[in-house]
């Protein structure tokens, strides 16, 4: 069964595009869509004038018109690049204007394979076809649009592959979901998380053996496979459980199949060199402090474009003013505080950031461009704002970033 969809060259997830570091990244962007469009490069600390948010970085381009996207990406590690309008922002990323662009490390780690997992959900009407409107105010004011069809690689889940016994294999999952909060699970090896949100972190095998990825988020892992031929290492995905609906059964997305005579054992599975451009430390003590309230507008009030306050404030219109305006090199610590029964996910452009424990501000020994704030929730994290330019901040949740929770923030 196909699904008509709108997609980079066509199809959906696009292209995956992967270059070195260190190495120009050219996309000409020929816009045959019937709407304006842009593209913006999630997780990637580019300059401003390259994260191709319509009407904050660049202007819209129109139908028929092109534009070029040509920076050299700081970071190695696993990107989203996404079709980023102003007011159609969740209908075109719902009809599947997204992928991934992967920049791959000057020495990358010793591997066999290098898999891309790109997880994508879609909301389907009984005819089969994509559910209309693509931007429903129910999803906007709800948790978001999260559909029943699952896909990996764009192919309706489960998917699988066969891989060489006891070969190593990095993984790099990807949330595509427009809101779904994935957690997948794996059987039969042992993932070692090497890079969270394309940052490298000390390894480690994740608690319970899932970790929740928000929409935008990407988790890389190293793994081997079984030594034994014949054994099926098995990725079922579960999801964060929605206030008052039942928690869904874990459903298979991806297996992977042992084969032939296992490859000799390698040493223990370490991380990637931390990224010597990211700081070594985030001087608190003299962080701009700003916490951000996540409330619904009371109903009686909504319109569309109006669901959600930050702050008692909606929308990224040029005529508000930005959250907050720093010099560059300001440490910077926001607080997201969830006033709403839905997981809220947030984004930040142009930085990487640290989460805060809450009580003593110690640090998560990782870097995230996206954060979940559970319902009733604090969220505290830490930045240095070192990236000048216009930046958005907002909803990873489509459907809300539409609906009024996209804001932005300033570094001159
Ligand atoms: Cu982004």
């Amino acid at each position: 069964m196909e699904l008509p969809v709108w997609g980079f060259e066509g199809i959906a997830p696009g292209p995956e595009l992967r270059i070195r570091r260190g190495e120009e990244l050219f996309v000409r962007l020929a816009n045959g869509l019937p709407q304006a469009s842009s593209i913006h490069w999630h997780g990637v600390r580019g300059p401003n004038a390259m994260d191709g948010v319509s009407g904050l970085t660049q202007q819209p381009v129109a139908p028929g018109d092109q534009f070029d996207y040509r920076f050299v990406p700081p970071d190695a590690g696993t990107f989203v690049y996404h079709a980023h309008p102003a007011a159609e922002l969740a209908g075109q990323y719902h009809r599947g204007l997204s992928g991934v662009l992967v920049v791959e490390e000057e020495n990358p780690p010793d591997v066999d394979s290098d898999l891309v997992l790109a997880i994508a959900d879609w909301k389907l009407n009984s005819d089969g076809k994509l559910a209309e409107p693509l931007n429903d105010p129910a999803d906007a004011a709800g948790a978001g649009r999260i559909g029943s069809l699952i896909t990996v690689n764009g192919k309706a889940v489960p998917q699988s592959q066969v891989l060489r016994a006891g070969s190593r294999v990095r993984l790099r999952i990807v949330n595509l979901c427009p809101a779904r909060i994935v957690a997948l699970q794996f059987t039969g090896l042992e993932p070692h998380v090497i890079a969270i949100d394309g940052q490298p972190c000390e390894a480690f095998v994740p608690g319970g053996g899932t970790v929740p990825a928000g929409p935008g988020s990407r988790f890389d892992f190293i793994a081997d496979m079984p030594r034994q031929a014949a054994e099926r290492v098995r990725i079922p995905m579960l999801s964060w459980p929605l206030l008052g609906r039942p928690p869904v059964a874990p459903r298979l997305v991806y297996s992977i199949q042992s084969t032939g005579t296992p490859l000799a054992p390698r040493g223990p599975i370490t991380g990637l060199p931390e990224n010597p451009l990211l700081p070594k430390a985030i001087r608190l003590q003299d962080a701009k402090r700003l916490d951000l309230t996540i409330a619904a507008t009371p109903s009686a009030r909504a319109r569309p474009g109006q669901f959600w306050t930050l702050n008692g404030r909606f929308h990224d219109g040029a005529s508000v003013p930005p959250l907050f305006n720093v010099p560059r090199g300001q440490p910077v610590s926001l607080g997201f505080v969830n006033r709403s029964p839905y997981p809220q996910v947030m984004r930040l452009h142009g930085h990487a950031f640290r989460l805060l424990h809450l009580l003593d501000d110690g640090w998560d020994p990782y870097w995230l461009d996206t954060v979940i704030v559970p319902p009733g929730k604090t969220a505290r994290i830490a930045f240095i704002a070192d990236n000048p330019g216009k930046w958005r901040l907002a909803s990873a949740i489509m459907a809300h970033a539409s609906g009024g929770l996209a804001h932005r923030f300033e570094v001159t």
